[in-house]
């Protein structure tokens, strides 16, 4: 690890080396109109195969996201100090920088992490238009989520009366644990080594149900492929990336498989930002197997727990740790 000097307000940052993507065949990553007939079963295919897909066509205005980033932009170029007063440290929620969690994971970033839950979004000071392009984009991102989860139910079989199920855990639910991320990945100016790029976020799956994530046009994002292959995905902005939560894993009895995934930082001039919905439970939600996915006879491959039990132990946890590993039943 080498301390350095960057540019905007990471000053001083431990490089963390990730080895380079694999070369190879590019992979492709399963695009999906979620409007198209099929959709379900795109979906199902890609959250088997992958647990990651793109989703197109969702019909959240380009202009939620635009106004957003915009939003993000201008607070992240504030000074240090006016960044951490408006928000408050990482504890987990509110601003970081470049330390992920607390348990010493470390990461070339900055990021606002906030509760979005039900209709309201951040009573801190921040600046008032960035306040509003998070609520307006969490609106429309918490229903491109609640319509892939119906997709995702309807993929699995679910009778068309259930098919609500994952959805109503998370969207609308009382005390239901939504959250988004805004990560801001500065350019990295010193190289890394030839065959390493520098840590951006490490590799890990999100804990929860469901991920929905935006970028800007800078790449980075890559993920774990079943053959081991880390692959990068070609950003695009007029899209939504879809993941696999740990929760959801449990809840399809492995059916689905939480993706793991990591960001690189970028090495040219422009600075990757992301935005990130995830979409959990209520800390009381048992997590389970879904009788409605089960066959007959069939064993849950988890000892059950709820999500707050979950969410907890999580935080004891380094970010690559596997965390489903304890609640697997051998
Ligand atoms: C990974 C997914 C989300 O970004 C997050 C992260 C959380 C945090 O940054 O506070 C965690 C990480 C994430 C999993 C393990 C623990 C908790 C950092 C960490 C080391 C907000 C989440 O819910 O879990």
């Amino acid at each position: 690890m080498v301390a350095i000097t960057a540019p905007s307000s990471i000053e001083h940052i431990p490089l963390v080396r990730c080895p380079k993507a694999n070369a190879g065949p590019p992979a492709v990553i399963p695009s999906i109109d979620l409007s198209a007939p099929g959709a379900e079963a795109a979906v199902a295919e890609a959250c088997r195969s992958l647990g990651f897909f793109k989703a197109t066509n969702h019909g959240v205005p380009a202009g939620l996201a635009d106004a957003l980033e915009a939003g993000a932009m201008a607070f992240f170029a504030l000074p240090h100090q006016e960044k951490l007063d408006m928000s408050g440290p990482a504890r987990p929620l509110g601003y970081g920088s470049k330390s992920i969690g607390s348990n010493g994971d470390v990461g070339w970033l900055e990021y606002l992490l906030l509760s979005v839950s039900s209709s309201s979004v951040p009573s801190s000071a921040l600046p008032p238009s960035l306040r509003v392009a998070l609520e307006e984009y969490t609106r429309a991102v918490r229903e491109v989520g609640g319509r892939v989860m119906e997709l995702m139910a309807e993929g699995l079989g679910v009778a068309a009366e259930e098919r609500e199920v994952l959805r109503r855990m998370v969207v609308g639910r009382e005390g239901s644990e939504e959250m988004v991320r805004v990560n801001h990945y500065p350019p990295c100016l010193l190289p890394a080594g030839r065959d390493c790029g520098v840590t951006g976020f490490g590799e890990h799956t999100d804990p929860q149900i469901i991920s929905v994530l935006r970028s800007n046009c800078t790449a980075g994002l890559q993920i774990l492929l079943r053959d081991a292959r880390w692959v990068p995905v070609p950003p695009d902005p007029d899209s939504f990336f879809v993941n696999v939560g740990d929760s959801l894993q449990v809840l399809t009895n492995g059916r689905f498989r939480s993706v793991k995934h990591r960001v690189v930082a970028p090495e040219g001039r422009e600075s990757r930002l992301s935005v990130i919905y995830f979409g959990g439970p209520a800390p009381s939600q048992r997590i389970a197997p879904l009788p409605q996915v089960m066959r007959e006879g069939e064993r849950s491959l988890y000892r059950e727990f709820t999500w707050g039990e979950y969410k907890k132990a999580a935080y004891k946890t380094r970010l690559g740790d596997n965390r489903l590993g304890p609640y697997e039943l051998k």
